[in-house]
């Protein structure tokens, strides 16, 4: 910019020069000089503000059209956004949760991609004026004038001066601070969505059958502690994974979960034939999961091994879906506090879609004590809180008669229907459960021990999509109301 006026610069130097000496020797020197002196600084300054306007001009036109064609590019990434947005909309509003399920991790791809291509979007650089030598001038000046009382010249300075600080600070500041609101507001609709894992928290009295859902969820073999008595303690988490990056991870908290280094331990060797190595992986991480048989329950160091938190990161259909498991330990009253603790933090910190496993369809004395335990932990959150109540353990023999022949579609229409009402019906009877069930529940049954009947399948399968479609609509509804 400085070559630019590098041919008024001189003659203006030399023109303030000139009054300059004249003001020193004011006294000696006649009015009629003085003010030919100025009509010559005049011409100089009337040059060099044009000049300087004209570039001011071109500078403002260059960097009008790179600030359209940035609002124009991010003015196209919004609208595809918003199409998603309506897209999803769409789906939400005609109960499509299959298809969004489905369509989830197409979703965040999108999001993902529209993300990106704002973050390669760079707002075009701001033109500072500064113009050297302009401050000295203006003192100089702003002597003369004073010193030959014509205070037109310095009104003019200054409005030439009060022009060029207004064109640097005040349009840029509003045009960037668009663009930044436009950025922010993207950058939380992906937050939402890339965040947006569907979280699913198994709770139930011991071995009502939480860790062998999981087995069947994952149709993986045993490789979680599960047996009848209280084999876990801790909280673990089971969260999708490449097979490369399998792995396992302790933290010494829930609440210490987003540490950036926590200690972890490879799985991925389990995984790389087609046939994952179950049994490998049971070995590997066995110490780790289940219930140390040497640590008194309540004892310091029992508190201490329980308060830590495992994440399990495998391949698996299931958990591809964008949905996180978290098996819990069975929970009774009188437990020890941290298993409460812990499953405080999880409803607390996660805002889980609560599956509550119950094996004894009269609601025995322990499912009702652990109910209450997570009455106790929910609290204030109880009412909004989504709770899945499944009946386990419903194994097929129970509710066909081993000598009666039924088709598939009696079965469906009939038998399981009214195999699910009965127990439901059971289990409105609890005290305060039929008030509990009114909000945000459902109810099914499951027995993962019936695969290997064409009834069990379909009973099982049918209370998986059931459970799959509740924790879907719960999860949309919780991104619907943090929006
Ligand atoms: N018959 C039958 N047995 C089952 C079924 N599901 C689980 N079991 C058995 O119930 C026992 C306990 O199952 P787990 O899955 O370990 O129960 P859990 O709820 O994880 O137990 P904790 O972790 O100790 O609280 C195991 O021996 C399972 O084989 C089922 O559908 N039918
Ligand atoms: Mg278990």
């Amino acid at each position: 910019m400085r070559e630019i006026f590098e041919g008024v610069w001189s003659p203006l130097k030399e023109a303030s020069k000139t009054a300059q000496l004249m003001t020193n020797s004011i006294v000696n020197v006649k009015n009629d000089r003085i003010i030919d002196a100025f009509a010559l600084l005049r011409i100089s300054i009337d040059k060099y503000e044009k000049i300087l306007l004209h570039r001011i001009d071109e500078i403002n036109t260059s960097r009008k059209k790179l600030l359209e064609d940035y609002e124009d590019d991010v003015m196209c990434e919004e609208q595809k956004l918003v199409k998603s947005e309506k897209d999803f909309d769409n789906n939400l509003l005609n109960n499509n949760y299959d298809i969004i399920l489905k369509g989830k991790k197409s979703w965040i791809d999108i999001i993902k991609k529209i993300a990106q291509d704002i973050g390669k979007l760079k707002p075009p650089t701001t033109v500072e004026y500064n113009i050297e030598g302009i401050d000295q001038l203006s003192t100089a000046m702003d002597r003369i004038l004073n010193s030959v009382r014509i205070v037109q010249r310095k009104e003019l300075q200054n409005e030439l001066l009060q022009h060029l600080q207004t064109e640097t600070v005040d349009k840029t500041t509003e045009v960037k601070s668009k663009l930044f609101m436009d950025i922010l507001k993207i950058q939380s609709l992906r937050k939402q969505v890339i965040a947006g894992k569907m979280q699913i928290a198994l709770v139930g009295e011991h071995s009502c059958g939480k860790t062998s859902l999981i087995h069947y969820l994952l149709e993986s073999d045993p490789f979680l502690p599960s047996d009848v008595g209280s084999v876990s303690a801790r909280i673990t988490c089971l969260t999708y994974a490449d097979s490369a990056d399998a792995c396992l991870r302790i933290y010494s908290s829930l609440e210490e979960r987003h540490q950036e280094f926590p200690e972890q331990i490879s799985l991925s060797e389990y995984f790389s034939e087609s046939e994952p190595d179950w049994d490998g992986v049971k070995d590997r991480i066995e110490v780790h999961v289940k219930r140390p048989k040497n640590l008194e329950t309540y004892s310091k160091e029992f508190s201490l091994w329980a308060k830590s938190f495992v994440e399990i990161r495998i391949p698996s259909n299931f958990l591809k879906l964008g949905i996180d498991l978290y098996d819990t330990p069975g929970l009774i009253y009188s437990d020890p506090p941290v298993l409460r603790q812990n499953l405080h933090a999880i409803v607390k910190t996660v805002i889980p879609t609560v599956v509550f496993m119950y094996e004894n369809p009269c609601f025995a004395c322990d499912t009702s004590d652990c109910f209450l335990a997570l009455k106790t932990i929910l609290s204030k959150q109880l009412d909004d809180t989504s709770i899945f109540f499944l009946n386990t353990k419903v194994d097929i023999d129970a509710i066909i008669d081993a000598d009666t022949v039924i088709e598939g579609e009696e079965f469906e229409k009939t038998t399981l229907v009214n195999a699910r009402q009965r127990r439901k019906d059971l289990l409105l009877k609890v005290p305060g459960m039929a008030q509990q069930m009114f909000h945000n529940s459902e109810f099914d049954i499951i027995s993962v021990e019936s695969q290997w009947d064409p009834c069990g399948i379909k009973m099982n399968q049918l209370a998986i999509d059931h459970l799959i479609q509740f924790v879907a609509i719960s999860h949309l509804k919780n991104c619907k109301t943090s929006r």
